[in-house]
């Protein structure tokens, strides 16, 4: 049993030392990962983590809005300008002109007047307007910049940014907004300029975005540089140093991390402290654009994320797999999974899945007398030259078994006989006379035996003692020594 145990201790080990040799350039490096940049002193590699590159994220975005019948236009209605109640316009989903479906806050802009989704008015008045719209991608997502979304209403008295991390099941609150904080939410109100590293991923209530209708003032962010900035410096120049406490901080790293959003509009913008009842088709939602750039969360074991089924995929490098690269492949579990680290060399690591012990015995193929770590699609185990067997774990004749698999004799007593006396150890090497010397003892060694080294009169050369085997054969080698 501890013989066995010792076995497969060793074989552990020989596995180890393999891997590490297999992949010299990635251990403990970035080299599939690594660009070429221009600098002052010239063109250089730059050696980054595994990560996709960031993208507009709305590109791949599905929407989903509750109340399901919150859109404007069915039946159609009239809404009318926040400060002119007169100025009225219709909304009516029959009609291309006059619609405004939810897809209208993720169409290119580029035009004006802007096109924007928009929800029915306030007519059920006091009763609360509100309404949840849900992006989500069935994917995790880092975000990699501000989160803002432009209103073609005035914004939104109260709102709240939410989260998902697992898919929509729950949810935690990202921002809320507010015209009065404390009213509202019974919060102090915050910027996030109030925020520093210590409190980076403290849920802010702020009025910033919450000034009622503007005609400058339809945007609202929530603003991932300004917290990435507290690490990284106002120009973000120093991104080390944010890769640095990523590296060490899950609670950061899921801090920008996200699979769903959500908007939940809770009171729309009306302009003054109180409603007037008598113009409710002033009060509304509209929205032009929503704008959401980040990458796929791929753990730094990917440099590329694809688009498959309408699903966004990690194309998972370092023997790991997953919609994140969550796991280690198969046969690939010589290790526990770990993500990759942010920082470049010589500091960070790839954290490459290894190759499982289990794996290379699949078909019981020997470990050490087979090519590959499994058998081929024959169910045959390959063998590596001067093995032989079913399993590899046999060695042809002429060859030995070292630790590493078979290699071939040095000596033996058919094919390579040691001379002059010497003796053949376990088919590794010749332990010659103290008088001889080489692979097989051929030579005769000058220590101690100078006339010898000099005249050779006492040594058979090689040549010559092959020339005479066939006579000194049937007498024996002792015989011949006598001789
Ligand atoms: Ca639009």
């Amino acid at each position: 049993m501890y013989f066995s145990r010792f076995l497969s201790l060793h074989a552990l080990w020989v596995t180890v030392s393999s891997v590490i040799q297999h992949y010299p350039s990635v251990w403990g490096h970035y080299d599939v990962c690594k660009t070429q940049i221009y600098t002052d002193e010239g063109k250089i590699w730059d050696y980054s983590a595994c990560q996709p590159e960031a993208i507009d994220m709305m590109k791949y975005v599905k929407v989903n809005l509750d109340p399901p019948n919150i859109t404007c236009g069915n039946p159609p209605e009239n809404f009318c300008g926040m400060g002119n109640p007169y100025m009225c316009n219709e909304c009516d989903a029959t009609i291309d002109e006059l619609a405004h479906p939810p897809e209208l806050m993720f169409d290119a802009e580029g035009r004006h007047p802007y096109t924007f989704w928009q929800s029915t008015t306030w007519k059920g008045y006091p009763k609360p307007l509100q309404v949840n719209i849900t992006l989500y991608w069935n994917k995790t997502i880092e975000l990699t910049d501000n989160i803002v979304i432009t209103f073609e209403s005035g914004r939104p008295d109260l709102m709240i940014l939410e989260k998902s991390l697992d898919y929509g099941r729950t949810w935690q609150p990202y921002q809320y907004y507010a015209t009065d904080c404390l009213d509202a939410f019974n919060m102090e109100p915050k910027s996030v300029r109030d925020l520093t590293q210590q409190t980076v991923l403290e849920i802010i209530c702020t009025e910033e975005y919450s000034t009622g209708y503007m005609a400058n003032s339809k945007i609202l962010h929530f603003e991932i540089k300004d917290r990435f900035a507290l690490f990284a410096g106002a120009r973000l120049h120093n991104m080390a140093s944010l890769y640095g406490q990523l590296d060490t901080t899950k609670n950061l790293r899921d801090f920008f991390t996200i699979t769903d959003l959500r908007i939940r509009l809770l009171r729309p913008a009306t302009g003054e402290i109180y409603v007037d009842p008598h113009h409710l088709t002033r009060y509304f939602y509209a929205i032009s654009d929503i704008r959401v750039v980040g990458r796929c969360k791929c753990n730094l074991h990917a440099t590329g994320c694809r688009e498959e089924n309408k699903k966004l995929l990690c194309e998972c490098e370092h023997n790991t797999t997953g919609p994140d690269c969550g796991k280690c492949k198969k046969n690939y579990q010589g290790r526990p999974w770990s993500a990759g680290s942010y920082l470049p060399i010589p500091k960070g690591t790839a954290n490459i899945c290894m190759p499982s012990i289990s794996s290379i015995g699949k078909c019981n193929c020997n470990r050490f007398g087979s090519i590959r770590d499994r058998c081929n699609e024959k169910g045959m185990c390959e063998c590596k030259q001067g093995t032989t067997g079913p399993k590899c774990d046999k060695c042809l004749r002429g060859y030995y078994w070292h630790n590493q698999g078979c290699q071939s004799n040095v000596c033996d007593n058919e094919l390579q006989i040691c001379l002059n006396g010497g003796t053949c150890e376990k088919n590794v090497r010749c332990l010659c006379p103290p008088t001889y010397t080489g692979v097989l003892c051929e030579k005769p060694s000058c220590e101690g035996n100078s006339e010898a080294c000099n005249t050779g009169q006492r040594a058979l050369t090689l040549p010559c003692l092959i020339l005479l085997l066939p006579l000194i054969a049937p007498l024996g080698l002792s015989g011949f020594f006598l001789f």
